[in-house]
């Protein structure tokens, strides 16, 4: 049973000192293993990881990095442990999203007998505190550098991590909280990224290189925090409200400390190709935009992305951000029903902004990708049609189409709950494969046709591509001979195909190794009528 203990420890820093660069005492030593449970395999490294291993080492911290991405699916259990008992950290510290928590526990409740300090941060935990406590040390929420700098710090001295501020700590069953610390005021304070805590994949194998084709070096860079806009279904309404007073939300990095950014990430890994920016929006002020681009040409001029929302968009700024290099930009559609994008999504964007947005960057030769979703509450058949009618308008060169999940924290996810669609139990590991809603006439069957469909026909140009689409859409026969029963035989044919290839090689080495062992020990049985070769 948990409950809130009421402690104030005199010597621990205050909530206001936000970020505290003080190295760990003379003599004292602390190593801190975080952990990315990348359940998704999504290559491109965790900037928050990057960032807290950063501020770790500025401190005199030992750092390492498990990292499940490049590991096989269902042995990412047994290379954590064989680390952490090669590694032997004093701290493991978890990032987490909410599809990362189920791999998380099982790892917290492996690792609990071990008496290493177990913390835990990131969107999951910071949402869902009250769920998460009972099985860790503590929780970091929210912005992590100044806390984890601190927890280390009471490590290396061997005190309690209760106190520390915007940190819930787990002692002995019973939860001491503390107020957040403010926000990070000024971002170009926050120590360069430690990228190289990653591995290659992240880089060069990264999804962008994947999408770009013929790109090598993909640098991932945060040129921001805090998005101004409220939508119902992101966690950022809810983090937004519990900063209420701590500070602006809204923060930017400046072009300078951005440039010395990627110049150092160009330094260490001795290329840049391509940068991709996590920030949810990045078209703010023009001047800023028109200082960026200047020393970005003369410093950087690598090709990028930016994630956009349609409001920030205008033509005075995706020319700028044109002739500094963007090269496609990806925008929250969302939906193309516009009545549920106003009431329920908290999205109020009118239909010719929502155009004007899409088409603009086209006519700079930016590449617009869209993100929307399918299964949204209250979503039916003739909802999703909206959002198919809109796509042939804007015609975006890509898109995605991710299953609603409603996140912990968010007001979408208190609503579905209060509507009786969704039981919290029900978890997800991606947002792609199925709902996890109960809704009337709205099933996985059905979802994942329109998401196929829509995958296959949504951007294709042409009429054909519309004939298509409303055919399989309602003839079900023919849907599932060509997208369901046709692509499984295939797959099955390809299955044995391989097997095959697999047994005639297998069986080629076999008789060679005999050849040669033959040769080796017998030679002579080679050249009589009871030789096995
Ligand atoms: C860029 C981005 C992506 C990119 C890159 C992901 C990546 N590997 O980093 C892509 C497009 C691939 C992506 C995918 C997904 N994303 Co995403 N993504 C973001 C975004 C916009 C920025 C993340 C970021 O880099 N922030 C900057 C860093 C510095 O901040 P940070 O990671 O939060 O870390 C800070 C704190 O959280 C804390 N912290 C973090 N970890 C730890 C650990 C410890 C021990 C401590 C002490 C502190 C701590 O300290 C850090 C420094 O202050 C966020 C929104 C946001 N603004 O955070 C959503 C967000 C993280 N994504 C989200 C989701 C849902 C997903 C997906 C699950 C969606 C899907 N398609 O299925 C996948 C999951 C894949 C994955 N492994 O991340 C949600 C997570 C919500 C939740 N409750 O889990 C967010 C919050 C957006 C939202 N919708 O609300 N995402
Ligand atoms: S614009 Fe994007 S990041 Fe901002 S609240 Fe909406 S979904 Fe979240």
């Amino acid at each position: 049973m948990t409950q809130l203990v009421q402690l104030s420890l005199p010597d621990q820093p205050k909530p206001d000192a936000v970020m505290d660069f003080t190295p760990l005492p003379d003599g004292a030593s602390v190593k801190l293993m975080l952990v990315y449970p990348n359940v998704q395999r999504v290559r491109t490294p965790q900037l928050g990881v990057a960032v807290l291993s950063a501020c770790a080492k500025q401190i005199g911290a030992d750092v390492c990095l498990f990292d499940i991405t490049g590991i096989k699916r269902g042995t990412e259990f047994d290379a954590f442990k064989a680390m952490v008992e090669r590694e032997k950290p004093d701290i493991l510290g978890y990032s987490v999203r909410s599809n990362e928590w189920p791999l998380t526990q099982k790892m917290l409740a492996w690792a609990q007998s071990l008496g290493i300090t177990q913390i835990i941060g990131g969107p999951h935990p910071t949402h869902a505190p009250d769920e998460t406590i009972g099985d860790c040390d503590a929780i970091v929420l929210g912005e992590g550098e100044g806390a984890i700098m601190d927890i280390l710090r009471a490590v290396a001295k061997n005190k309690p991590l209760a106190g520390i501020p915007n940190t819930w700590v787990n002692v002995d069953g019973e939860v001491v909280k503390t107020d957040k610390r403010n926000l990070i005021h000024n971002l170009d304070e926050v120590p360069l990224p430690d990228w190289k805590i990653f591995g290659d994949i992240h880089f060069r194998d990264s999804y962008i290189a994947g999408i770009m084709g013929g790109v090598n070096m993909v640098a991932a860079i945060e040129g921001s925090r805090g998005c101004p806009f409220t939508c119902t279904y992101c966690s950022n309404h809810a983090l937004m409200d519990s900063y209420s007073g701590q500070g602006r939300w809204r923060r930017e990095k400046s072009p300078e400390r951005i440039v010395e950014e990627l110049a150092a990430f160009r330094e260490a890994f001795g290329s840049l190709d391509f940068v991709y920016w996590v920030d949810e929006i990045w078209l703010t002020g023009v001047e800023r935009l028109k200082h960026f681009r200047d020393l970005y040409k003369k410093e950087i001029a690598a090709p990028f992305s930016i994630m956009e929302r349609p409001e920030c968009i205008s033509e005075e700024k995706i020319e700028i951000i044109a002739d500094a290099g963007l090269h496609y930009v990806a925008i929250g559609l969302e939906s193309g029903d516009e009545d549920l994008r106003t009431s329920l999504l908290d999205r109020r964007t009118k239909v010719n902004v929502l155009i004007e947005a899409f088409t603009l960057p086209k006519k700079y030769n930016v590449k617009v990708h869209a993100f929307t979703m399918l299964g949204l509450p209250g979503q039916d058949v003739t909802s999703m049609l909206k959002t198919w009618d809109i796509m042939r308008k804007i015609m975006p060169t890509s898109a995605q189409f991710s299953i609603f999940y409603p996140l912990k924290g968010t007001k979408l996810y208190d609503q579905t709950i209060q509507m009786g669609m969704y039981d919290p139990s029900d978890t997800a590991d991606n947002y792609y494969s199925g709902t996890v809603l109960t809704q009337d006439g709205i099933d996985n069957a059905l979802l994942q046709r329109y998401q196929t469909l829509f995958d296959r026909y949504a951007n294709k140009p042409g009429g054909l591509a519309v004939v298509a689409f409303h055919f399989y859409r309602t003839i079900t026969p023919a849907y599932k001979l060509r997208f369901v029963t046709g692509p499984a035989i295939m797959t099955r044919m390809r299955y044995y195909k391989a097997r095959w290839n697999t047994l005639r090689a297998k069986g080629m080495v076999a008789v060679a190794k005999r050849l040669a062992r033959a040769l080796i020990e017998t030679p002579q049985t080679l050249f009589t009528s009871r030789g096995t070769a």
